[in-house]
């Protein structure tokens, strides 16, 4: 079938748990509690029958693989790496009030989290089933998790370029800060693609194929593409959207919340940056003034790919109104685009801009 011309369908999302922290426990720790760690589900978390579960390796491969989780834990090497998930809908709450976006949850900053992740290589798993073409460039990842669209019932998926799937940070996870996986984050196994958004790293992991095209899923092809401002749901062509990969550097104010009444004094400002894990964030500068004047922030934690950056700042705030802005730069010299007009996408996708917050002085 054609790729959908139409947006998304409306769906009700009754039986689809999706979560975050609330704000005031966010990013408190450099990782993040599993019962604080957000959960965003795209279907009803699956039945499993966690006996006869395998995971599939097919496609161009010399040896197609049905592994069961004792294989997989006895016959390869156990990795662990603490890394940042990030949905690519954080921050949409800030492009929702700019202009309206349907049909999306309107995430505030709580679509984030770190773990310690423990797991295989994704590498070595296919190393083991030996890639069998020159032209495999692609590696697809289906979920035991469906959806009915358009009459029929589809696994979520993604895919991500082969070269990515080989590099050692990305892991097929079968445990979450030292504990199986919980049902919520993917039990018994899950992809984790570090410094991508979250949506690649598939969950209830049941098949990974080996191909030469991305995943022809409605999450690579239709969800989680990105276009200009001046697209919308009424010209969109899906197939000329770019599919998201890496994260964008971006740096986000947690502490003091959005209009918050403080006492006079000293005002900590603490937040989170994070970019695409590849390069560390270098440089973190709060404005007190709206963007008037800048100090840059101290880090909380040593510099470390793969993960968000915590932060801090002080400053001095007389009664009154104030604008905090945080913007950051990572060691590409990426940095931040200063207005949401500028970054705005119908789907809500990737938002970062400065982050501002409004708060007052007593
Ligand atoms: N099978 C499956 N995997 C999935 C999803 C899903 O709906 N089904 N959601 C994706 C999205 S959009 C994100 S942001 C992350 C969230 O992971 P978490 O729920 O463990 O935080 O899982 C990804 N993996
Ligand atoms: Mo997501």
């Amino acid at each position: 079938m054609p790729l959908s011309e139409k947006h998304e369908e409306t769906k009700t999302y009754d039986d689809i748990l999706n979560a975050g922290p609330p704000l005031n426990q966010l990013a408190r720790e450099f990782v993040t509690p599993t019962d604080l760690f957000f959960v965003r589900n795209h279907a009803a978390i699956p039945h499993l029958q966690l006996d006869s579960y395998r995971l599939g390796v097919s496609g161009m491969v010399t040896r197609e693989l049905s592994l069961s989780l004792e294989d997989i834990k006895e016959n390869f090497e156990q990795r662990r790496l603490t890394a940042t998930l990030q949905c690519a809908g954080n921050r949409r709450k800030e492009l929702v009030s700019h202009k309206p976006i349907d049909d999306q949850l309107a995430w505030d900053i709580e679509a984030i989290g770190t773990a310690e992740w423990t797991g295989v290589r994704l590498g070595e798993v296919l190393a083991a089933a030996g890639i069998s073409s020159a032209d495999a460039a692609h590696v697809a990842f289906l979920g035991l998790d469906t959806l009915l669209r358009d009459g029929a019932r589809d696994a979520y998926g993604s895919s991500i370029p082969l070269e990515k799937a080989l590099g050692c940070e990305v892991l097929l996870a079968y445990a979450m800060n030292g504990e199986d996986l919980p049902l919520a984050h993917g039990c018994p196994l899950r992809v984790v693609v570090p410094g991508y958004i979250g949506a690649r790293s598939v969950k209830w992991l049941s098949d990974i194929r080996v191909q030469e095209s991305p995943s022809d899923n409605h999450f690579q092809q239709v969800g989680y593409k990105l276009f200009p401002p001046h697209i919308d749901m009424y010209n969109v062509d899906y197939a000329d959207g770019m599919q998201l990969t890496k994260l964008p550097v971006n740096s986000v104010i947690v502490r003091p919340q959005d209009r918050s009444l403080l006492p006079a004094g000293k005002v900590a400002v603490e937040g989170y940056a994070m970019s695409d894990g590849e390069h560390e964030i270098t440089w973190v500068s709060v404005s007190p003034d709206g963007g008037a004047s800048w100090q840059r922030a101290e880090f909380i934690n040593a510099p470390q790919l793969w993960t968000w950056q915590l932060w801090r700042a002080e400053f001095e705030l007389p009664p009154g109104r104030h604008e905090l802005v945080v913007r950051a730069w990572d060691s590409a010299a990426n940095s931040q685009p200063e207005t949401i007009a500028s970054v705005w996408n119908f789907k809500g996708y990737v938002n970062n801009a400065w982050h501002r917050v409004g708060v007052t002085v007593k």
